[in-house]
């Protein structure tokens, strides 16, 4: 059934570090005022393996699209949302309009099967438009294909090569979702610049493939040592940006602390051939109300020079 979701406290006093992104099925957030069609919706899609949150009005909905990263919505354009007819489409506008929301696949299900509304849904940004009553089957396969195509979009657009971390563009879209979140909720956040110890000397010495082998273990070693929630990011070069929510500095220092040790003992980071030892230095960065996204990156950006200057293989706020 419908996940329940708006007490935004609850979730706080708990301390929950879990995940903001849904793993395997997909999370889906199902737009719907009809009670009945409501959990019907919920339930087969819920045993389908989709994670399913639900809404029956505008304020829910946008509130939940702003707690959680959802792969699909589906949005039921009958009810009255809208005080007027004119402005009907005005969620889906909202949604599309929203920064960080507008590539969110959004499948409109009707009880108008009006051509003329079909054209409008689709100009206001809707992907897919089902009239009622439909078999739940079509739904469900147009959902797996726009879930399938908007992943391999995703994946393309945001994905970094080489390391398969998250790129700069998908940190530049995200940490201000993640700010807002935070300033929601009064959470703590804490951006973290990570990059590796006299890197150029590792080419120098080994060639240019084993420093590219390095990065991809290295990368491993951070996706695997950060929490589901981190979000871990290819910064530049040998540069790692890490987005913590939910986080406070010395918590974050804390997790840093053990991937430092584990690196240090470094028994993941080895070649066919060899062992290569390395270090990293870290810049720590907790945001502050009213500090802008550039600021608190230069933030980062200085804790990291402070700890390169102090001598490296360390991390410094
Ligand atoms: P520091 O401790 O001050 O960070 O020293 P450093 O040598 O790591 O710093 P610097 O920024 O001077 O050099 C980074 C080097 O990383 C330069 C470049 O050769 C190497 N590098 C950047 N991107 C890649 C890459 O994709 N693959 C490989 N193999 N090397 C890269
Ligand atoms: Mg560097
Ligand atoms: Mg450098
Ligand atoms: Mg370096």
């Amino acid at each position: 059934g419908c996940a329940d979701t708006f007490d935004w406290g609850k979730q706080q006093s708990t301390g929950d570090l879990s995940d903001y992104r849904a793993s395997n099925g997909g999370r889906i957030l199902v737009v719907e005022e009809d009670a009945v069609l409501r959990r019907y919706l919920a339930d087969r899609l819920t045993l389908e393996g989709y994670e399913v949150h639900c809404a029956s009005d505008r304020e829910t909905a946008l509130t939940l699209l702003q707690r959680y990263d959802f792969q699909l919505v589906t949005l039921e354009l009958m009810l009255d949302l809208e005080p007027e007819p004119r402005s009907r489409h005005g969620l889906l506008t909202s949604i599309k309009r929203e920064f960080g929301l507008e590539w969110i696949p959004i499948i409109v299900l009707s009880g108008n099967g009006d051509v003329q509304d079909k054209i409008n849904c689709l100009q206001a940004g809707a992907d897919d438009y089902l009239t009622k009553p439909f078999q739940y089957e079509e739904l469900s396969a147009r959902i797996y294909r726009s879930i399938a195509k908007s992943r391999a979009y995703e994946s393309m657009a945001f994905q970094d090569p080489l390391t398969g971390l998250y790129n700069r563009r998908y940190f530049d879209r995200q940490v201000q979702i993640e700010v807002n979140r935070a300033q929601n909720r009064l959470g703590n956040i804490t951006l973290v610049l990570i990059d590796i110890d006299h890197f150029k000397a590792i080419n120098d010495n080994y060639g240019h493939s084993t420093g590219d082998s390095l990065l991809q273990s290295f990368s491993s070693l951070l996706k695997a040592s950060f929490r589901q929630a981190d979000i871990v990011a290819r910064w530049g070069g040998e540069e790692f940006m890490v987005i913590m929510p939910n986080t406070t500095e010395s918590e974050a220092e804390q997790v840093i602390d053990s991937i430092m040790s584990k690196v240090r003992e470094n028994p993941v980071l080895r070649e066919a051939t060899a062992d290569y030892s390395i270090t990293f230095s870290a810049g720590v960065a907790q945001w502050v109300q009213d500090v802008t996204i550039e600021d608190w990156i230069m933030l980062a950006d200085y804790a990291l020079y402070k700890a390169k200057r102090n001598g490296r293989n360390r991390l410094s706020r």
